[in-house]
C-alpha cells in the first residue's frame, strides 16, 4: 500500500484552519489539523515544499516510522511549524488506518476507558455582573465545566472577553492588536469574581480560569492562594513555562491546581513539569504536539506522576484536531478534561464530524477513522484571511506576555 498524493487545503470559514488531506492507491484517504493560528501559511509551506514530496510512495500504515523520519530525518527539531505539520501527517494516518481496519480511531488505541469525555466550556463578559451571568448560561446547557474569563475594571482588553458570547477568537486583525495590561488590576479582581460566581452558584459547577502566561511566578502564587477558597478545577498558564523551574515556587505556595502546556510541542517541554510533579493537567493537543503519536507519549509520561491529561480545544484548532482528540480522550487513561470552544455554523459545515454534544460532555461517533471529513467544494469558497493574535503591554509600554 502507498500514499499516492496528499494536498493542503486552507479555508477561512469565520476563522483560518490548514488541513492536509492524503490519499492512497487503495482509495483510503484521511485527513489531518495542520492548524497554527496566526503563522498559517508558515505551516501550509512547510508541508507543501518540503514534507508532502517525501511522503508520497511510502507505506501510509507504517506511521511510527514516517514520524522519525519527519522528527528526527528533518535534522531541525521541533518548534510549533514542524510539529504541527507532523500533527497533520500523524492524524491523517492513524485516520487511515482505522478506517483500513474498519473501526473508530480510538479501538486502535486500546479501546473505550470511558463512555463520554468531560468539556469545558468558556463563559466570559465585560464585567463582573456579565460574567456571571454568561456563567449561568452554560450551566443551562448542561455545562458541567465552564472557563470563566471577565473584564476587568482598568483594563480595556483583557484576555478571553470575545465579541459575542459563543465564538471567542482573539486573532482579530491583520496586524497585532495593542491591549495594555496592568497585572495589579487584575489581582485584585479575579478573586472577586470566583467569589461572586460561588455565592451564585455554589459548588457544584467546575470552575476553571485561564491567566494567560500575565504573572510573575510570585503573583501566580500569590493569585493561586487567593483563589484556594473557590476550589478551581484549575489554574492554567499562570507564568510562562520556558523556565520550567519557576513552576516550584508556585507550587509550593498554593493548592490550586495547575494546568501548562497549551503551547507545548513535544515530551521535552512537559518534562521537568511531570517528573517534579509541579502541575495537575498537560495541556499538550494533537495538532501541536505532534499528533496521536507523540501526545500517547506525552499523556504515559504524566501517567506515571498522576498528571490528567486537559487538551487545548480553543476554536483555532480545527474540528479535525477536535474529532481526533476525543477519540485521545475517550482511550487516555489519565483523562482529565477536554477543553471545548464550540466551532461556527459554518466551520461545522466545512468539517463535518460525527462526535456530539450531551449533558456537558462530548460523544465520539463510531464511524471508522476519526470521523471527520472536510467539504472541499465548500471550503474553497472561503479563501484564506490573514489575521493576527494581540500582543499586550505594561502601562509603560513594555512589551508583556499576551
Ligand atoms: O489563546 O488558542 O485556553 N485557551 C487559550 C486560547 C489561545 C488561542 C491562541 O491561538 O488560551 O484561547
Ligand atoms: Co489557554
Amino acid at each position: 500500500m502507498k500514499i499516492t498524493s496528499a494536498r493542503v487545503i486552507v479555508t477561512s470559514p469565520g476563522r483560518n484552519f490548514v488541513t492536509l488531506k492524503v490519499e492512497t492507491d487503495e482509495g483510503v484517504s484521511g485527513i489531518g489539523d495542520a492548524t497554527l493560528n496566526g503563522r498559517e501559511l508558515a505551516v501550509a509551506s512547510y508541508l507543501t515544499d518540503h514534507v508532502i514530496p517525501s511522503l508520497i510512495g511510502r507505506d501510509p500504515r507504517m506511521s511510527e516510522d514516517i514520524w522519525h523520519y519527519l522528527y528526527r530525518g528533518a535534522y531541525w527539531r521541533r518548534g510549533p511549524v514542524t510539529m504541527s505539520a507532523i500533527a497533520a501527517v500523524d492524524t491523517a494516518l492513524w485516520d487511515i488506518k482505522a478506517k483500513l481496519a474498519d473501526l473508530p480511531l480510538y479501538q486502535l488505541l486500546g479501546g473505550k476507558s470511558r463512555d463520554r469525555v468531560l468539556i469545558y466550556g468558556h463563559a466570559n463578559g465585560a464585567d463582573l455582573e456579565a460574567t456571571v451571568d454568561a456563567v449561568g448560561k452554560y450551566i443551562d446547557m448542561g455545562y458541567k465545566a465552564i472557563r470563566a474569563q471577565s473584564g476587568v475594571p482598568g483594563i480595556e482588553k483583557a484576555y478571553g472577553i470575545g465579541r459575542g458570547d459563543m465564538y471567542y477568537e482573539p486573532a482579530d486583525a491583520r496586524l497585532p492588536t495593542e491591549t495594555v495590561w496592568d497585572t495589579p488590576a487584575y489581582l485584585n479582581f479575579v478573586p472577586k469574581l470566583f467569589e461572586k460566581l460561588r455565592d451564585t452558584y455554589g459548588f457544584e459547577p467546575q470552575l476553571l480560569h485561564d491567566v494567560h502566561h500575565r504573572l510573575t511566578p510570585n503573583e501566580a502564587a500569590q493569585l493561586g492562594k487567593s483563589l484556594e477558597p473557590y476550589r478551581l478545577f484549575w489554574m492554567e498558564d499562570c507564568t510562562p513555562a520556558e523556565n520550567q523551574e519557576a513552576f516550584r515556587h508556585v507550587r509550593r505556595h498554593t493548592t490550586t491546581p495547575l494546568a501548562v502546556g497549551e503551547v507545548f510541542n513535544t515530551i521535552w517541554d512537559c518534562k521537568q513539569l511531570i517528573e517534579e510533579q509541579l502541575i495537575d493537567y498537560i495541556r499538550a493537543t494533537v495538532v501541536h504536539a505532534g499528533g496521536i503519536t507523540h501526545l500517547r507519549r506525552i499523556a504515559d509520561l504524566a501517567a506515571l506522576y498522576q498528571v490528567r491529561t486537559g487538551s487545548h480545544g480553543a476554536t483555532d484548532l480545527s474540528p479535525v484536531c477536535m474529532g481526533a482528540a476525543l477519540h485521545f480522550d475517550t482511550w487516555v487513561p489519565n483523562f482529565g478534561i477536554q477543553e471545548y470552544m464550540r466551532h461556527t455554523d459554518e466551520t461545522d459545515a466545512v468539517f463535518p464530524h460525527d462526535y456530539r454534544f450531551e449533558d456537558g460532555h462530548l460523544i465520539v461517533g463510531e464511524t471508522p477513522g476519526h470521523g471527520v471529513t472536510i467539504d472541499e467544494a465548500l471550503a474553497a469558497k472561503y479563501p484564506y484571511d490573514p489575521a493576527s493574535l494581540p500582543i499586550a503591554r505594561l502601562r509603560d509600554g513594555t512589551l508583556w506576555h499576551w
